[in-house]
């Protein structure tokens, strides 16, 4: 008696689509692991998660790795894990061939308050991918690899988007490695003690061409109504530490003319940076995520203070003229307040255009599949951005309920999920069959 399983389901290749069921699933299992409330507390174990927090290199991390290299070695994928702890599994042709593959992924990493979709999506549609060609007995003409990148959120080691750098040979792996905490753990050091640090050479090796799918993070395609997004580019990332050393002093003695406040310092900055880039006539955006204040008590003028700013803009030449003004900003405030003020860059990524063939495809085999499909740039970083320095790449959106994203509020309806899937199933099928990338 033939055991089902044995007879390939045959469909026609345009009607292939993916385990809907199977990928919602997965993605629940995953978003156990570091699994938080909706204000972002740990939950105990059995309790449904709203998000997680697997912060880059955690045990959390390590057990997010552990259940998608399991779920990769279940695919009889051949699994590379790179001196920075970036892991792919590659799917070998119909000839046997590795090399030069149809290569897509993301990140597991998570913020510290990370909804269940970030980064996760991409990563487990690809495996969906992969499980659904393997159903079908659809050997393809390139390999297909399918992975995950180390600290793409870059919220514990910066820079952000650092395992896909390194693959890309943007960033030394030894630097990378060698990346502290704000407790002074070393990348590598954590890697190594979750058990990631692998052996295989970065950069890893240049894929024929990149696709990434991964939730919009923003208001855009659920606003215009689109399930999918055909996206174009990445705008530019400009991150900065700001340490501000003044004098601390009694909250009830020092008369205000003979402050030399830094906190008063943090406020005002963020103040204006706010206002540069709501006056901005680009769409420049500044974020002031993190506000440390020493000693942080009420009675006491803080006498030291650190906080990043996050300054992006789709146009370079206006993102500099915002890195100019800000920099400008903080000599007054030293001046007008006795202050001394560091500035340490943390990031600098330059807006990334992606392929216009990958897009072309993206946005054709959307509308093929009957989803409605709009262009669009990304606000966020994402891996993407630097495979496209060594491969034809584009990614694939699909909707953020409300524009929520790096919080346990993150939601996207599981049609969408599954509608942005099977267009990476398909993008990915037509990248490994055909010849689109011929120039
Ligand atoms: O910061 C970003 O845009 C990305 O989530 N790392
Ligand atoms: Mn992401
Ligand atoms: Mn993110």
């Amino acid at each position: 008696m033939t055991d089902t399983a044995d007879i390939p389901l045959t469909v026609a290749l345009e009607d292939l689509r993916i385990d809907g069921l199977r990928l919602i699933e997965r993605l629940e299992n995953l978003a156990r692991l570091g699994g938080i409330d909706l204000q972002g507390r740990p939950v105990p174990d059995g309790v449904v998660p709203a998000g997680s927090s697997r912060l880059a290199a955690t045990q959390a991390d390590g057990r997010g790795r552990d259940l998608v290299v399991g779920w990769m070695r279940d695919l009889g994928l051949q699994i590379r894990i790179d001196e920075v702890g970036n892991v792919t599994g590659t799917r070998p042709a119909a000839d046997g061939s590795t090399d030069h593959p149809v290569m897509t992924g993301s990140h597991i990493d998570t913020v510290a308050t990370g909804g269940k979709y970030d980064g996760n999506l991409g990563v487990l549609s690809a495996l969906e991918v992969i499980a659904t060609l393997d159903e079908h007995r659809i050997a393809t003409r390139r390999p297909i690899t399918v992975g995950f990148f180390t600290n793409e959120e870059g919220a514990r080691f910066q820079p952000d988007m650092m395992g896909s750098l390194v693959y890309a040979g943007g960033l030394p792996p030894s630097v990378a490695r060698a990346a502290k905490d704000l407790a002074g753990m070393a990348l590598g050091d954590e890697l190594t003690a979750i058990g990631y640090l692998g052996e295989a050479p970065a950069p890893g090796p240049a894929p024929h061409a990149f696709v990434e799918l991964h939730i919009e993070q923003g208001p855009v395609l659920e606003r215009d109504g689109a399930v999918v997004g055909a996206v174009t580019g990445v705008q530019g990332i400009s991150w900065t530490e700001v340490r501000i050393a003044g004098q601390g002093n009694h909250a009830g003695t020092t008369p205000m003319g003979s402050r030399r406040d830094a906190g008063l310092a943090a406020a005002r900055l963020a103040v204006f940076l706010d206002d540069l880039a709501r006056r901005s006539p680009s769409n420049q955006v500044a974020t002031v995520g993190q506000v440390e204040l020493f000693p942080n008590l009420v009675n006491v003028i803080p006498g030291r203070a650190r906080l990043t700013v996050d300054l992006r803009n789709i146009d370079n030449a206006a993102l500099i003229a915002a890195e100019q003004a800000f920099r400008a900003y903080v000599e007054e405030l030293a001046q007008t307040y006795g202050l001394e003020i560091a500035l340490a860059n943390l990031v600098r990524f330059d807006p990334v255009d992606f392929d216009a063939r990958v897009i072309g495809l993206v946005e054709r085999t959307a509308t093929r599949l009957g989803h409605p499909v709009t262009r669009i740039a990304s606000g966020a970083g994402h891996d993407a951005q630097m495979l496209a320095r060594v491969a034809p790449t584009a990614m694939i959106f699909t909707t953020s309920h409300g524009g929520i994203s790096h919080d346990p509020a993150e939601w996207t309806k599981p049609e969408d999920l599954v509608a942005a899937a099977d267009t990476l199933l398909h993008v990915v099928l037509e990248l490994s069959e055909g010849d689109h990338l011929a120039v």
